[in-house]
């Protein structure tokens, strides 16, 4: 198939706001610096959906969703020299090109290199690879995981251990490297430190795992849904508050405050609310306490506090993709996960096909799932 336009099977995301259609669409193979993968598993992460929804201001259409996937590379383009056909791969919507001021800077992950043409849904040269009944489709994220194969970028994608089952290794591309990076490494939470984490779904559970990692003292999980405190306390977490559920006239705020005696030392909103942001920030302890938002809020969204809270020392920071550089990091934590020192498995509850890729969206707004996954 090298050098060949591959035919294969995709869902397509026509237009914001409809299901996705299961289609026979054409893949161009790999110009200079790009590779082609055979996605062999994606998971479904509430970023497809929030995209789906047409909240995201990136959002183009008719394209390929997902950005969740592991698989094998099926061909490489000219000058690609880090991985090879036959290599298994991670997909990475935050690039690692290790030669951009952002890359070079050693202060962040967010690799810059292809970054700008991403969210226009093309390869960096602007062009797209992807085409259905003579429509070009766009990329998504870097990725476009719901397809039989894909074109990214060759800073898209990592080269990972053989041994590792792709069907766990496709949940490093975001869900569980974003929350378990997002407390060991953008907050870096301390040993015996006090931790609320906003929202239990596979972000906020990666996020639990990432505290016990660290050996914080007390993890409190907070979500409004009941079903979510066994899987909080099977992930490590030391108390579950349901904010629903407070004696009336007490703010959830106050209650995590009063727990605390204080205040939390590290928060984290993995919901995506606005207004659970400014809460995760309230809670925090005066002088020292750290909020860190990992949810992702629709186009039109603002987060509002008093500056008060800020000037008596609380601080208001972001994490994507858990502060995780993919190509120079993620090898490490499969590493990790083929030792069994790092939970991936325990994530996913749901599974589908292809062809059934929409009832996958619809488990995923149940609130029973964590992560729902298929095979391509
Ligand atoms: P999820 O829907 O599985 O989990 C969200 C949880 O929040 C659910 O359990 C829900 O019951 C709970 N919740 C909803 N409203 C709440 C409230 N008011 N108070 C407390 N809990 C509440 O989602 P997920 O896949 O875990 O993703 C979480 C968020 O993180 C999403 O917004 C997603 O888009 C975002 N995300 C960000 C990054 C990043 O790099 N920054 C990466 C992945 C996902
Ligand atoms: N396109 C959206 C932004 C979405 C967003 O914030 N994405 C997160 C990752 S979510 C993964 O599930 C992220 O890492 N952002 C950093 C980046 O460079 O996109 C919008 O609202 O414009
Ligand atoms: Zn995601």
């Amino acid at each position: 198939t090298k050098g060949q336009v591959i035919k294969c099977k995709a869902a397509v995301a026509w237009e914001a706001g409809k299901d996705l259609s299961i289609e026979d669409i054409e893949v161009q193979p790999p110009r200079a610096g790009e590779v082609r993968v055979q996605v062999k598993y994606t998971g479904l992460c509430h970023t497809d959906a929030y995209t789906l929804s047409g909240s995201d201001p990136e959002g183009a259409f008719p394209a390929i969703l997902g950005h969740e996937g592991a698989g094998i590379v099926e061909s490489v383009g000219e000058g690609v020299d880090h991985v090879k056909e036959g290599d298994a791969v991670i997909l990475l919507y935050t690039a690692e090109c290790r030669e951009c001021k952002f890359c070079k800077s050693g202060k962040t992950n967010l690799c810059q290199a292809v970054r700008a043409t991403q969210g226009q849904g093309t390869m960096p040269d602007k062009t797209k690879r992807f085409s259905c009944k003579g429509k070009e489709l766009y990329h998504f994220m870097g990725c476009s995981t719901f397809s039989q194969y894909t074109v990214v970028s060759q800073y898209s994608l990592v080269g990972i251990n053989p041994k590792a089952p792709l069907d766990k290794a496709c949940l490093l591309g975001c869900g569980v490297t974003t929350g378990f990076g997002a407390a060991t490494k953008t907050a870096n939470v301390e040993k015996g430190s006090n931790v609320a984490v906003f929202g239990i779904g596979c972000v906020g559970l990666a996020v639990i795992a990432g505290s016990v990692d660290a050996k914080a003292g007390r993890i409190i999980a907070v979500d409004t849904n009941d079903g979510k405190k066994s899987w909080a306390d099977k992930f490590g977490a030391t108390d579950f508050v349901n904010p629903t559920k407070l004696p009336e006239g007490k703010s959830i705020v106050d209650h995590l405050v009063e727990m605390t005696d204080g205040g939390l030392d590290y928060t984290f909103d993995c919901t995506g609310n606005v207004h659970v942001m400014r809460n995760a920030l309230e809670c925090c302890h005066k002088g020292w306490g750290v909020s860190t938002v990992i949810g992702v809020a629709a186009a039109g969204q603002e987060i509002a506090t008093r500056p008060f809270q800020l000037v008596t020392g609380r601080k208001w920071q972001g994490s994507a993709f858990g502060g995780v550089k993919g190509r120079s990091e993620l090898p490490g934590l499969v590493e990790r996960y083929l030792q069994g020192t790092f939970k991936v498995d325990e994530y996913i509850t749901h599974s589908t096909t292809l062809d059934k890729l929409n009832e996958g969206f619809k488990y995923m707004k149940s609130g029973d799932c964590v992560r729902c996954e298929y095979p391509e």
